[in-house]
């Protein structure tokens, strides 16, 4: 028998990497995806076969986390073995320009999502994709019994997700897990984040199309993974007998400044020569500090992250230089692990 995945957010960085993962172990693979009026699906296009077509095992179906209808009649109709809940409005600072959104979304839709899957009366494993933001002011290392105090409307619908899968877990013998996912980039990032933003910044300055860029707290340090590796960790979730919580994460911390120089030192430039400041960036309460620890994933899963963060801002800095140059994606054209891990001897 196939096995069949629902996502929701594949059209995100991390769905489209997920999506990728499980169509290459063999599943059919449906991806809920938002009604716009422009494409929103270039992360997965490449991996888009027509649906006449015998061999199609990506289904794509309109829905939203905030129509629990529409959730409950796919489940049914779908039957899916796992279900993946990436979707979310993610963005921490935009968090605080839409706090209700953002907790209808992120927030209730996890609660919408479970539900739908009791209401449509199937067996299936759930993950939730939680988030180190739920630590928010406690001071690392954090791991699965660290205590959560979010700092942020993002933060804080996520601490209510998280909450909610557990006790579906407990109150109805649910197959539902939390993965508590510390920062994971890659070249499909969005670029509204710092990383992606360094990256893209300093393809452009470096291709003398841009000479600044505007940036807000420095100071903040971030435990950044790959996010590639991550989507492994998630499925892995999945496959073990027991439903439970995991911390993914590489365990080491770096400042933004860290990410500014390595990635600016990649490519022959002086970060300090292009970087200035502008308070629009800044939060109305910051994370100072998120470092993981993955001792519980490594021993339970025999998950390990390999990338580290100043290799992944390299690996980043080269995929969007190499997309300027080819006026391409850089998550279609790009350096990917393997070739990357090549270049670099
Ligand atoms: P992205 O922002 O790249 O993707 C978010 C996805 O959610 C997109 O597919 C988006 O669709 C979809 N979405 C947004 N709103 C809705 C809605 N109302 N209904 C249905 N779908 C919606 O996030 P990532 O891939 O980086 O992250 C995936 C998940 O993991 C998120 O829940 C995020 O909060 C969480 N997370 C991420 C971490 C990270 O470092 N990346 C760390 C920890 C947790 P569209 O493309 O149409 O906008
Ligand atoms: P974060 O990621 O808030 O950790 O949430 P982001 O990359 O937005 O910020 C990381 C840190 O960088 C500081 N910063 C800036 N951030 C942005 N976006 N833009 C700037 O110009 C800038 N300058 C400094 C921020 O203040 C912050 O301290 C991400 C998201 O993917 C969430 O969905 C996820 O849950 C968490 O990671 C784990």
């Amino acid at each position: 028998m196939v096995k069949k995945a629902l996502i929701t957010g594949i059209t995100g960085q991390d769905g489209s990497y997920l999506a990728e993962l499980l169509l290459s172990k063999g599943y059919e693979v449906h991806g809920l995806i938002r009604r716009s009026s422009t494409f929103n699906t270039s992360r997965i296009d490449h991996l888009y076969v027509d649906p006449h077509n015998s061999k199609a095992r990506l289904f794509l179906h309109y829905g939203d986390l905030s129509d629990g209808a529409r959730l409950v009649t796919l489940l049914a109709d779908i039957r899916p073995d796992e279900v993946y809940n990436l979707g979310a409005q993610s963005h921490v600072r935009v968090s605080f320009d839409e706090p209700e959104h953002t907790g209808n979304t992120t927030g209730i839709g996890t609660t919408r999502l479970l539900e739908a899957v009791r209401m449509a009366g199937i067996e299936t494993r759930f993950y939730q994709a939680s988030s180190s933001e739920m630590f928010g002011a406690t001071p690392p290392p954090q791991d699965e019994a660290t205590p959560f105090y979010p700092r942020s409307p993002y933060g804080a619908a996520k601490v209510y997700s998280y909450w909610m899968t557990k006790n579906y877990r407990e109150a109805y013998g649910m197959f539902a897990v939390n993965g508590i996912l510390f920062n994971h980039e890659s070249p499909r990032r969005g670029e509204t984040f710092v990383t992606r933003k360094i990256t893209r910044a300093v393809a452009a300055i470096k291709a003398g199309k841009q000479s600044e860029l505007y940036m807000g707290n420095l100071q903040a340090i971030r435990d950044w993974g790959y996010a590639a590796e991550y989507v492994e960790g998630m499925w892995r979730m999945l496959q073990v007998d027991e439903p439970d919580d995991y911390v993914l994460a590489t365990n080491e911390g770096y400042t933004v400044k860290d990410f500014l120089e390595n990635a600016f030192e990649h490519a022959g430039l002086n970060w300090e020569n292009h970087v200035r400041f502008d308070e629009r960036y800044l939060r109305p309460t910051e994370v100072e500090a998120l470092i993981g620890d993955y001792s519980k994933a490594k021993e339970k899963l025999n998950w390990e992250p390999t990338v580290r963060t100043p290799e992944l801002a390299r690996l980043m800095v080269d995929a969007d230089m190499e997309a300027l140059q080819h006026g391409g994606n850089p998550w279609i054209d790009s350096v990917d692990l393997q070739t990357w891990k090549a270049l670099a001897g």
